[in-house]
């Protein structure tokens, strides 16, 4: 069973490979690739921890923007697939030569490389899809890239107005063509939805 098969695999081998602040650091496209991207604090790098069931193989921040380069791990022995984490997007406190790098870096990330076989879009539950995200989705979209949309931090809304984000932010995914139908509703901290997240990522990743 794939739900099984993941837990075990996420359970082995997950290593840090290295942190790549400019494109010529990439490591060698060899194995499939999915990655996580989403606004400054939406928690990347948390959904990968709690994929991953390590609590911080992923540095998880109180401070916003703190992941500023692409960070490659891999999972399984020998490798099957690598989780990526992205530095988060639509953080205005940083300098906006920082943010221009930053961009660039991840445009030309998910528009060239050829082993990145899915994206995460993380939706913080409690804000829903921004403008910034739209803007993702857009580029996504554009470069044909196809991508989840993953909310995360759901244990800190009322089940009640979790439903009606959930609706709410269907109804847009939808209309976007690289997007899954389905989404994942998670919690990094609860362990919701984490299961079936790692599920769909070995099958994302094909392996
Ligand atoms: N309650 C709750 N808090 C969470 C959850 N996921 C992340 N957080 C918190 O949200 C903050 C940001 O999480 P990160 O994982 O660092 O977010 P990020 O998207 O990696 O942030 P950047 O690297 O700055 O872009 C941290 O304080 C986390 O503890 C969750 O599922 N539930
Ligand atoms: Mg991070």
């Amino acid at each position: 069973m794939l739900a099984r098969r993941a837990s075990k695999l996420f359970s082995g081998r997950v290593d840090f490979l290295l942190s790549a602040p400019q494109l010529k650091f990439l490591p060698e496209p060899t194995v499939p690739e999915i990655a996580f991207c989403g606004r400054s604090n939406v928690g990347k790098s948390s959904l990968l921890n709690a994929l991953t069931g390590r609590r911080s193989i992923a540095r998880a921040s109180v401070t916003p923007g703190r992941t500023q380069e692409l960070n490659f791990f891999e999972v399984g022995e020998p490798t099957l697939f690598r989780l990526v984490d992205m530095p988060g997007y639509g953080f205005a406190k940083a300098p906006p030569a920082v943010v221009d790098k930053w961009k660039k870096l991840v445009k030309s990330y998910l528009r060239g490389r050829q082993v990145l076989h899915r994206n995460l879009v993380l939706i913080d539950s409690r804000h829903g899809i921004k403008e910034v995200d739209r803007d993702m989705m857009q580029m996504l979209d554009e470069a044909a890239v196809g991508y989840r949309v993953v909310l995360t931090k759901a244990d800190k809304i009322k089940a009640s107005e979790l439903d009606a984000v959930i609706e709410k932010v269907a109804d847009e995914v939808r209309k976007h063509p690289a997007a899954f139908p389905e989404m994942h509703v998670t919690s990094a901290e609860k362990g919701m939805g984490i299961p079936e997240l790692r599920a769909a990522v070995l099958s994302d990743a094909g392996v």
